[in-house]
Formats: C-alpha cells, sequence, structure tokens
C-alpha cells in the first residue's frame, strides 16, 4: 500500500459492523455493498473493544478489502445479551415441543424486548411434532393468547420448511435477533429461510482472508436488505435492568386500560379502582398473562428491595 494510495482513498465510508474477531472487524460497506475487514484507529483502538457488531461506523479505505474504523455513531439500542447495537427486532423462538413451549420464559423474552423497545415477533416452531387434536388445539389457544397481547404469532415447522415463507420478508429489513431456549430451532429455522445463510456469510469475510476463527460474538448474516444474528439459547433470563414502576407498560394488552386506573402510579395488584384488574375479569386481558405480570411485579420488587 502506497501512500499516494491513501490519499486517494480519503474518503470514509459508511458502514456497519457484522462481525468481530481479535480486535478485526468486518465492516459492510453500504456503498461498496462489500465486507471489509477493519481495525479502529487512533483513540478508538483502545476502546476497540467497546466496538459492537450492530454498529453504525466510519470506515477509512486502506488496503484492498482493508479499512480503519474511524468512528462509531450513537447507538439506537443496545443489547447486552446477545451483545448486538442497532437491533430493530426480535423474533422470539419457541419449540411447541421438544422442549415443551414454557409461556414464562416466552414472556420473559417479551418484557425483555418491550423494555427495549424493540418490534417482536413470536414463533412457535415444531408444529409438526403437535401431538393430537387436542394438542393443536392447545397451541391454536396459545397462539389466540399472544395475538390479542398484540404480537404477530407464526407457526412453523422449520424441519420441513413450512410456515417459514410468511415469516421471511419481516427479516429482510434492519437488524433482527433470534431468541429463545436451545433447541428451539433457531438455526434451523434461519437456514430453513434461507439455505446456505451462514456458509454465504463466511464466503464473504473469506475474501478479505480473515475472520475464519470461531468466536462467542455474534454476526450478523445478510437476509436480503437485511441483517439477523443466530444466537444461542439461554434457559433463564432475569429481570434485573426492569424497574417496578411501569412494568405494566412492558405488557402491551395493558395499554388500552391503564389510563382509567384511579391512581397514574398504579401497578394494576390491588389497588381500589384499577382497570386493569377489571379488564382481567371481564375477560379483556388474558388471565394467565396477567398472572405472569404479578409473578414478575413480585420478582422486580425483590430485586429492587435487595438492592436498597
Ligand atoms: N421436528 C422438528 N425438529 C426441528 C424443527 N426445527 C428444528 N428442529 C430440530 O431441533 C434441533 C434443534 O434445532 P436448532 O436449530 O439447533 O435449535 P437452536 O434453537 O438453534 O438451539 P441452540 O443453538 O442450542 O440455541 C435440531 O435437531 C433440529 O433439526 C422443527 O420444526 N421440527
Ligand atoms: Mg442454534
Ligand atoms: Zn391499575
Amino acid at each position: 500500500m502506497t501512500e499516494r494510495r491513501v490519499e486517494t482513498m480519503n474518503a470514509s465510508h459508511r458502514g456497519q459492523v457484522i462481525k468481530a474477531y481479535n480486535h478485526w472487524f468486518d465492516v459492510w460497506l453500504e456503498d461498496a455493498r462489500q465486507v471489509w475487514a477493519c481495525q479502529p484507529r487512533g483513540r478508538l483502538r483502545l476502546e476497540g473493544r467497546g466496538i459492537l457488531v450492530g454498529d453504525r461506523v466510519r470506515v477509512l479505505p486502506r488496503a484492498d478489502g482493508e479499512g480503519w474504523i474511524e468512528s462509531v455513531e450513537p447507538r439506537r439500542t443496545e443489547l447486552t445479551r446477545p451483545p448486538v447495537a442497532n437491533v430493530d427486532r426480535v423474533v422470539a423462538v419457541m419449540a411447541w415441543r421438544r422442549p415443551d413451549f414454557v409461556p414464562e420464559l416466552l414472556d420473559r423474552i417479551l418484557v425483555q424486548a418491550e423494555h427495549a423497545a424493540l418490534e417482536i415477533l413470536v414463533v412457535f416452531n415444531k408444529i409438526d411434532l403437535v401431538e393430537d387434536e387436542e394438542d393443536r388445539a392447545r397451541l391454536h389457544a396459545v397462539r389466540e393468547r399472544y395475538r390479542r397481547a398484540g404480537y404477530p404469532v407464526f407457526l412453523t415447522d422449520a424441519l420441513h420448511g413450512e410456515g417459514v415463507d410468511r415469516l421471511r420478508p419481516h427479516l429482510e429489513r434492519g437488524v433482527t435477533v433470534l431468541a429463545g431456549p436451545s433447541g428451539a430451532g433457531k438455526s434451523k429455522l434461519l437456514s430453513a429461510i434461507e439455505p446456505g445463510l451462514r456458509l454465504r456469510s463466511e464466503a464473504v469475510s473469506e475474501k478479505t482472508g480473515r475472520g475464519r476463527h470461531t468466536t462467542r460474538h455474534p454476526e450478523l448474516l445478510r437476509l436480503g436488505e437485511g441483517w439477523v444474528a443466530d444466537t444461542p439459547g439461554f434457559s433463564r433470563l432475569d429481570l434485573s435492568g426492569l424497574a417496578s414502576d411501569g412494568l405494566g407498560d412492558l405488557f402491551p394488552e395493558f395499554a388500552p386500560h391503564t389510563a382509567a386506573c384511579r391512581f397514574n402510579d398504579c401497578k394494576h395488584r390491588a389497588e381500589p379502582g384499577c382497570a386493569v384488574r377489571a379488564a382481567v375479569e371481564a375477560g379483556q386481558v388474558d388471565a394467565e398473562r396477567y398472572a405472569r405480570y404479578l409473578q414478575f411485579l413480585a420478582e422486580v420488587e425483590a430485586l429492587e428491595e435487595a438492592r436498597y
């Protein structure tokens, strides 16, 4: 690389970090529509560990397919688990069977995603494992429960590719994170949506000759004009980071009723004149979701008490 070359290439480019490894970052350059292997420069070099997958950056070219990251734009959103910046939506993926659907885990994912102000989709996968008509009725009742709570719900069978065509268009813009317990079928779902998705992303990075290391960090994979992060599953999500004040705002189906509560700081528990509880009693708000709200409220309050 000659000095002259640097001079002629000194215009910086906008990009988005799609992968992090050993202080290197793969950056998708919007104008060039290419992935470059980049390193943070100057002040950013010291803070390089702070650059997240999903960060929007400015890159200065320095060699073929390589550049310096000069600056990082302020993040719109920042998730810690998985560590991804500027996430637009979460797809909560739950297996209906194997492992059996656990409503509490879904509700935990939902409140966390609501707290992060993300768009949320719910997927019940492995519908090929529905046991009998009774089980199918249960599945449909659960689907209706989450639809009524305000979430788009998708039923899929990633093994045979059923239902994935309806889901795909929702993931072709912005940054999507798949969340859900281990074995729910998140990876399978992505490969059903786009066979070879992972392979293709690896091929892009390979061009730069770097990034072949496996990494604990999430990686963004190209889907249409969007990006998806396949993350490892988890079995337990704690609610630290949430406050008991406003916890009800993380249950969207409460929203039409909260203005009618007698107290404007109503926690929708035992307060007189609580319109949310009245809506539960009238069958307008699902009783199981409300019970989960009370459970989470108690849990968050216990965490708050332990803190003070
Ligand atoms: N029968 C059936 N099996 C499925 C379906 N989707 C995934 N599987 C299987 O379930 C197992 C787990 O799927 P994965 O895609 O690895 O699950 P995951 O959510 O990515 O799991 P982690 O990466 O551990 O978080 C695999 O053996 C898949 O083949 C489905 O719709 N039906
Ligand atoms: Mg997986
Ligand atoms: Zn209330």
